[in-house]
């Protein structure tokens, strides 16, 4: 007698089933991005699924994604998303072996979440049919593999029942070659599907950036031209004004919202005598001030890029502040967009002197889509997350007591003025540099302290002296400057450089450590370099 449990009897259908759960999830994910991306519909089931688990992610982890991604933290969750469904799918195909009816319920279930979240945060019933059509080409895709599986299983069994000994058991060989040629290829159209699709997406989103090409008026009081003192020429440091492609960009919109300047308007209301409410036209006619301004993201860490200076244009706030007349007891605004997204800013910052603007233009162009099209607010001496809102639509005029931000929901403060801060930029992280002249190493870098000014800036070699650096001209003290520091005597090997920054107020840069939660890292940026 042959017995039964020749390594031909290995129980593959776990194997089968569970492949099969992989493949359905991916060619759905695929199928329905493909759909999704070809019609130029917003109806993508990973972004869906990404724009419903922002918000429900911890601030720790958001904060974490974006400095360990960057920019590419919208790319991480989607993958993170693909991944996630994947194992899911993998286990309920599993499921399927002694349960294939739950199983197909399972996968129905969770094919229809993004229908049922996209219905339910006001998409149309068409916003459906990509995931909808997913779902039954992924269901097709495993009831079809688990038929192909079984019947390379039944033929081993049949063989080996019928007794015909191994030289005969390849009858079931065609049939599982075809299982795992299918399963793999299933997989591979569903992945190159979920590319195209994002491709797609990320192309659409471009040409729209273009389409709505906004004509920006002349400035009625336009913004001096940066002096020659702005700026120390060096390799590495960074530009006293950043140009719009390398602003750094935040915010909680996995694509940024697609605003028409023709149909946008701004509300302002709540404990206002006067509600008023302004078109992009009426923006444009009014008389546009440039203003110069560095914004700062509270969850930069300490030697971060999450920071940045532009020429704005736009109308100051203070003025349709002025228009819409506060009530007494007012002390906040709360500006919001329609993603969601909500900034509270004290009113008093409103309506000082200080250029806080609603601005339309940035370095001379009109706002690009991810910072803001076609309006958004930027106030000097706050972080952008209880200021600088993009897409901006409505200005609420209320109290502290009564309303909460976006960001103050999730454990950071209300209120946001910035913290004198400073960064090495020069020398240049994991560059080796050689010391001239007998030992003279520059070093270079920024700081900023918006609405108060930067005074003095200081840099220490090793465990040296605090020796004070050169200043650039300061643009305004809104902006940040650049400074710049000759170590002298500096002996080869390695070496450490920190910096430290005073206010024109005489606040010195904090030292301790902390962490961006709630109101912004503290500590002295270092730089580790080796002299050859
Ligand atoms: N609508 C909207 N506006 C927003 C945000 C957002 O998530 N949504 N993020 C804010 C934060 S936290 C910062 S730091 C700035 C960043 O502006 P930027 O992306 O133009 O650099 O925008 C602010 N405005
Ligand atoms: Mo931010």
């Amino acid at each position: 007698m042959i017995s039964n449990d020749g390594p031909a009897m290995i129980d593959r259908r776990p194997l089968h089933f569970t492949l099969a759960g992989i493949a359905a999830t991916l060619i759905y994910f695929g199928t329905a991005e493909f759909i999704a991306g070809a019609f130029q519909s917003a109806a993508a089931p990973l972004l869906i699924l990404g724009q419903a688990i922002i918000p429900l992610t911890p601030t720790a982890l958001i904060k974490a994604a974006i400095a360990v991604f960057g920019t590419h933290d919208k790319l991480a969750l989607v993958l993170t998303i693909v991944v996630v469904g994947v194992a899911i799918g993998a286990g309920i195909g599993r499921i399927g072996v002694n349960r294939r009816s739950l199983a197909l319920v399972l996968f129905i279930g969770l094919g229809l979440l993004p229908v049922v979240l996209g219905l339910s945060t006001g998409g149309s019933l068409a916003a459906a049919v990509p995931a909808l059509v997913g779902l039954a080409v992924g269901i097709a895709a495993y009831l079809g593999l688990i038929r192909l599986g079984e019947r390379s299983e039944h033929s081993m069994r049949d063989v080996t029942r019928s007794d015909r000994g191994p030289a005969t058991g390849t009858p079931g060989q065609p049939d599982r070659r075809a299982f795992f040629g299918l399963a793999a290829g299933v997989s591979a159209v569903g992945i190159a599907a979920i590319a195209a699709g994002q491709s797609a997406a990320i192309l659409a989103r471009n040409a729209a950036g273009t389409l709505t090409k906004l004509v920006l008026p002349r400035p009625a009081t336009s913004a001096a031209p940066v002096p020659a003192g702005a700026s120390f020429q060096l390799p590495g440091l960074a530009p006293i004004i950043t140009p719009n492609e390398n602003f750094y960009r935040i915010d909680t919109a996995l694509i940024p919202p697609a605003v028409d300047a023709s149909s946008w308007s701004l509300r302002i209301h709540g404990m206002v005598e006067q509600e008023v409410e302004i078109t992009m036209d009426e923006l444009l006619g009014l008389p546009l001030e440039e203003h110069y301004v560095s914004l700062a993201c509270v969850s930069n860490e300490v030697g971060g890029d999450l920071v940045g200076n532009a020429k704005w244009l736009g109308y100051p706030v203070r003025e349709l502040l002025a228009r819409a007349r506060p009530k007494a007891g007012a002390d906040m605004v709360l500006s919001a967009s329609d993603d969601g997204f909500s900034a509270s800013t004290p009113l008093e910052v409103l309506t000082d002197d200080r250029a806080a603007l609603l601005a339309v233009g940035m370095n001379g162009e009109p706002l690009p889509r991810e910072h803001g099209f076609p309006a958004r607010l930027v106030v000097p001496g706050l972080y952008g997350f209880v200021s600088a809102t993009k897409w901006v639509t409505d200005i609420e005029v209320t109290r502290f007591a009564d309303k909460e931000a976006y960001w103050t929901t999730r454990g950071w403060s209300t209120h946001g003025p910035v913290l004198v801060a400073s960064r090495v930029d020069v020398p240049q992280a994991g560059i080796h540099v050689t010391a001239e002249n007998g030992g003279t190493i520059v070093t270079a870098g920024m700081a900023w302290a918006q609405h108060t000014g930067i005074a003095k800036v200081e840099v220490r070699l090793d465990n040296g002296d605090w020796q004070s650096a050169q200043l650039s001209d300061e643009l305004t003290k809104d902006t940040w400057r650049q400074w710049r520091c000759e170590l002298t005597g500096v002996q080869t090997g390695s070496h450490t450089v920190t910096v430290r920054a005073t206010d024109a107020e005489g606040n010195v840069q904090i030292s301790e450590r902390r962490p961006a939660i709630p109101g912004s890292a503290t500590g002295l940026h270092s730089r580790d370099f080796t002299v050859d």
